[in-house]
């Protein structure tokens, strides 16, 4: 999964990007791209049993653009909409450090519709622009790019029009891989992130979670948890001892990271889970969308094993930590076969069975 940072100049973006990065220094202008990694202790556990030679957390993607000279917002530049729109998820960091807690209600409001709606008038433009060429394309009797193209488009100008997103239009949803080449901006969904000022911090975590952020989002973006952090604060809790900081982090109210919200938020928002394979080669984490099926699984791992899909051993993390050991889990019968209609669930301990080839382990 790739996640694109952006926000207002100044809204503390780089300095979010930095804490993920894990390394500090002073940012290159232009793109700057890091794979962090997913915490879960059920790899380390995993790992304990199968001593592998590699162990291989899961990885979310993270961008942030760095621009040269004066950075004209919310006007996006088109390195920053070209980051944006590859993206599987926007996140967008939210300035409220300078702004006094009884404003922040509009405020956040006021940043997350700036963005939302620039991401409206680009797309409008691009459905404009495509609607035209495929006009001219079905007027000199060709096909347009694919079946019902231009209805679909048709759909969407006028969904854009009434200044709602792509990403509203479930149409749209279905034939992504057809509209990805026009990189709809408004077809990803946003995940805002509240960067609050150290005096702060102890309120803001309900005050953050009172403020009404529907008819800006998406109905289904407005629940789940939302990420408060300082950027301030951050920095200073990695500049003390390790054993120290739990207590530092306790003394602001402090119960999770900036990074360790973030990573949590976003597999909640992309509707991510994990799971994994075993071998003495590799234990390894993988991402999948919920409700996924068995070849989606294999899919993940490499195109082959999904085409050659035959059936799936699984077992569920729960049963393995149970069972103590994966010998004892297939005496205890708690090793399944499954086929290609069963829905992965998270957790699970997956060998893929491929007439094409083997999975590891
Ligand atoms: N006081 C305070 N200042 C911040 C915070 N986050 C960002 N800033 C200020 O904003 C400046 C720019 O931050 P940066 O992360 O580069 O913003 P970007 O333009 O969004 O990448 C920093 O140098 C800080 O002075 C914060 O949490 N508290
Ligand atoms: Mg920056």
């Amino acid at each position: 999964m790739r996640i694109a940072l952006t926000g207002r100049p100044g809204s503390g973006k780089s300095m979010l990007f930095d804490l993920l990065e894990g390394k500090g220094g002073a940012p290159a202008p232009g793109l700057r791209i890091a794979h962090v990694v997913v915490p879960d202790p059920r790899v380390d556990a995993l790992s304990r049993e199968f001593k592998p030679k590699k162990t291989t957390p899961a990885r979310i993607e993270f961008q942030d653009l760095e621009q040269k000279g004066s950075v004209q917002y919310p006007a996006l530049s088109p390195e920053r909409r070209e980051m944006l729109s590859r993206a599987d998820l926007v996140l967008l960091v939210v300035e409220l450090f300078a702004t006094p807690p009884e404003e922040w209600a509009e405020e956040a409001r006021r940043q997350i519709a700036e963005l939302a709606d620039e991401f409206l008038i680009l797309d409008l433009a691009t459905v404009e622009g495509r609607l035209e060429r495929v006009q001219k394309i079905v007027k000199a009797g060709q096909k347009p790019g694919f079946t019902g193209e231009p209805e679909l488009l048709e759909r969407l100008r006028a969904t854009l029009d009434e200044g709602r997103p792509v990403r509203s239009v479930p149409e749209a949803e279905e034939k992504a891989k057809e509209l990805r080449g026009f990189a709809f901006l408004s077809g990803r969904p946003i995940l805002p992130a509240f960067n609050v000022g150290e005096e702060q911090l102890g309120e803001a975590r309900a005050l953050v979670d009172a403020i009404d952020l529907s008819g800006v989002l998406q109905p289904n973006e407005t629940d789940g948890s939302r990420i408060v952090f300082s950027a301030e604060v951050e920095n200073q809790i990695l500049e003390i001892a390790e054993d120290e900081r739990a207590t530092f982090m306790e003394a602001f109210g402090l119960t999770e990271s900036a990074v360790a919200q973030t990573i949590r938020a976003a597999y909640e928002r992309a509707g991510l889970e994990s799971f994994f394979t075993v071998g003495e080669d590799e234990v390894r984490a993988w991402s999948l969308r919920r409700g996924s099926y068995a070849p989606q699984a294999a899919g993940a791992i490499h195109s082959d094993l999904e085409k050659g899909f035959v059936r799936a051993e699984v077992v569920a993390y729960s049963d393995w930590e149970s069972a103590g050991s994966m010998n004892a889990a297939k005496e205890k019968k708690l090793v399944r076969m499954e086929g290609k209609d069963y829905v992965i669930q998270d957790g699970d301990i997956v060998n893929i069975r491929s007439g094409l080839a083997k999975s590891r382990g």
